[in-house]
């Protein structure tokens, strides 16, 4: 029997690409702003927290914590606004089957995501009842790439951290990961995810018993270092 009990799923990037959605929200708000945000800057706010993501497209520029504030909640709404769009045709290649085949291996599902509106998305998506554990941007004060949110997933789950995967598509969800001493598979390019255990363009072509079988062969996960993030009240 694997040592592997639980798999933890990003959202974003993961599940569904709903970044195109945070990118034209963040740049509805920078251009009434006119603040200079391009594609590539969006590149950045990859698994980043809603207050983390502000931080990067300031550029070093501060503003009042209370303007801060608006501009999230401004931000937010132009975004939720795209979220009435999701329907099950939204889950990216593969992961339907992906968590079928996970689920039918016995394993327990958890989502880590930094997003607040996750349940939201999971209900448009139609896969919230796939799911054992929840943990969205309001679970934890410490985002990601701090480890806080994979442990409490894995504690909703009752699972040791050593016995989950992570999947993600971001650098900071990959640290998280690891500072959490769980496996990682990173999806995506290696420039991005490569410190992870396990890399593969997207979970498309990607069997459950593949990924059981490669992590079987790895040493258990160690913990690597904790690096905090901005604080993210709720
Ligand atoms: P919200 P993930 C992340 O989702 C997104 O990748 C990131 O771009 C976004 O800023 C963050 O959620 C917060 O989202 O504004 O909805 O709370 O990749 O962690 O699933
Ligand atoms: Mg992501």
């Amino acid at each position: 029997m694997s040592a592997i009990q639980a798999f933890i799923f990003d959202l974003d990037g993961v599940i569904t690409d709903t970044a195109e959605y945070h990118f034209r929200a963040w740049k509805q708000l920078a251009d009434e702003e006119n603040l200079l945000f391009t594609r590539e800057d969006n590149e950045q706010l990859r698994g980043l927290s809603r207050r983390d993501s502000l931080i990067v497209l300031l550029k070093g520029k501060t503003v009042p914590e209370e303007t801060m504030l608006a501009w999230m909640e401004r931000k937010n709404n132009y975004y939720r606004a795209f979220l009435h769009n999701l329907t099950p045709q939204d889950l990216l290649p593969g992961v339907g089957r992906f968590l079928q085949e996970a689920r039918s291996a016995g394993l327990r599902l958890g989502l880590g995501s930094a997003s607040k509106n996750a349940a939201e998305v999971l209900q448009g998506l139609g896969i919230r009842d796939l799911f054992d554990a929840v943990g969205d941007g309001y679970a934890v004060s410490k985002a990601k790439p701090a480890p806080d949110l994979f442990i409490w997933v894995a504690g909703r789950m009752d699972v040791l951290p050593p016995a989950c995967v992570v999947f993600e598509d971001a650098e900071a969800g990959v640290t998280a990961a690891l500072a959490a001493g769980m496996y990682c598979v990173g999806l995506g390019p290696q420039s991005r995810v490569g410190a992870a255990h396990l890399c593969h363009p997207s979970l498309e072509a990607v069997p459950v018993s593949n990924v059981l079988n490669a992590l079987s062969k790895l040493p258990p996960p160690a913990r690597h270092p904790v690096i905090d993030s901005a604080p993210n009240p709720s």
